[in-house]
């Protein structure tokens, strides 16, 4: 049988990481695409070179050309710019939304059939504008940031309890910006619930509300200490994580900006919400209850979500 194909549509600090995950874990041969020439060739042949000592059977090839994405079973796109210090995510969506239009339209015409991952920012609003872009069914086209706002919340709460971090399942909901929704009630860690946690004396209430702001101001942080982009190695990693789920048919249950048709109360937009990744995409949205606190905040981040998306339409007249 074939390798599968996995197309990086952005060649740039996530996808070169991305490229080199995809590779040691031989999901597959890798296709990097990108507008800057010799970037994603340079970063083949380097990750390529890296085959020898790590042993994984994996071709990787970059290109500027859509026609080398033809047939890709992912592609996960990074095109864009990203964050520098100073900057929030929405202040992207002008140049990256034009982004969004060229790289819908090169995977609809050569790879429709993908399973479409997008990180480029800001995320929520550019998931749905590059599905309107591209026409692919909603179900094959969704957002990686819950599992990256899961990771850094469960970090922050590991490093809190001084256990391992594989014990703690962390929770976000909501649009990937400062609106989102990190879910105190359905986080725990070995199945204990954070405020049962605090009840038993492992934190305050005080701490873990720092927690919850720190996960909010994440990726911010990361901005901020790097000064030149923002962060790359775990976004890279959520997204690999959601890739093998739908190539390994895994069933995972995670969190990503799908697209809603009445789940949550949410209709017509993608919004972080959790869901069930596997070969058909995102299989099912988990429609969980959420208590009246979560919901207000789920709907304050629903509805800054809206406005990028009117923002957008706002730009693009075809989009409308
Ligand atoms: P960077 O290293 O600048 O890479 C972006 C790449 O996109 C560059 O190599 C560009 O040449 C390329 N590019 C620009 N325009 C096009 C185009 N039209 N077609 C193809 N390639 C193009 O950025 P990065 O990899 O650090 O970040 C990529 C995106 O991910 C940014 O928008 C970030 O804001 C976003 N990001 C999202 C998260 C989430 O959790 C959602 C986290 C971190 C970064």
């Amino acid at each position: 049988m074939a390798r599968p194909k996995i197309a990086l549509i952005g060649a740039g600090q996530i996808g070169g990481t991305l490229a080199h995950l995809a590779a040691m874990k031989e999901l597959g041969d890798v296709v990097l695409f990108d507008i800057a020439e010799g970037t994603p060739e340079g970063k083949a042949l380097d990750i390529a070179q890296s085959g020898p000592s790590e042993g994984f059977d994996a071709k990787l090839k970059g290109t500027q050309s859509y026609e080398d994405i033809a047939g890709a079973d992912v592609c996960i796109v990074t095109a864009g710019v990203p964050r520098k210090p100073g900057m929030s995510r929405d202040d992207l969506l002008g140049i990256n939304l034009k982004v969004m239009k060229s790289v819908g339209e090169g995977i609809a015409a050569n790879a429709p059939d993908a399973f479409v991952i997008c990180i480029t920012n800001p995320l929520d609003a550019m998931v749905w504008a590059l599905r309107e872009f591209s026409g692919l069914p909603h179900n094959k086209v969704c957002g990686m940031a819950g599992v990256l706002d899961s990771g850094r919340f469960a970090h922050f709460l590991a490093e809190e309890f001084n256990v391992s971090m594989r014990d703690v399942t962390a929770f976000v909901l909501g649009g990937h910006g400062d609106t989102m929704v990190p879910s105190v009630r359905y986080s725990t860690v070995a199945g204990i619930p954070l405020p049962d946690l605090v009840e038993m004396g492992w934190t305050t209430q005080d701490k873990l509300d720092a927690i919850v702001q720190r996960t909010r101001d994440g990726g911010a942080e990361i901005v901020g200490l790097l000064k030149t982009g923002s962060a790359f190695y775990a976004p890279a990693t959520s997204a690999i994580e959601m890739a093998e789920a739908y190539l390994k048919d895994q069933k995972r249950v995670l969190p990503c900006a799908a697209y809603c048709d009445g789940e949550l109360g949410v209709s017509g937009l993608y919004v972080g919400v959790p869901t069930v990744i596997g070969a058909g995409g995102i299989e099912r949205i988990v429609d969980i209850n959420l208590n009246e606190e979560e919901q207000a905040g789920f709907d304050n981040s629903v509805n800054a979500v809206k406005g990028l998306i009117e923002a957008c339409k706002g730009i693009d007249s075809s989009l409308a």
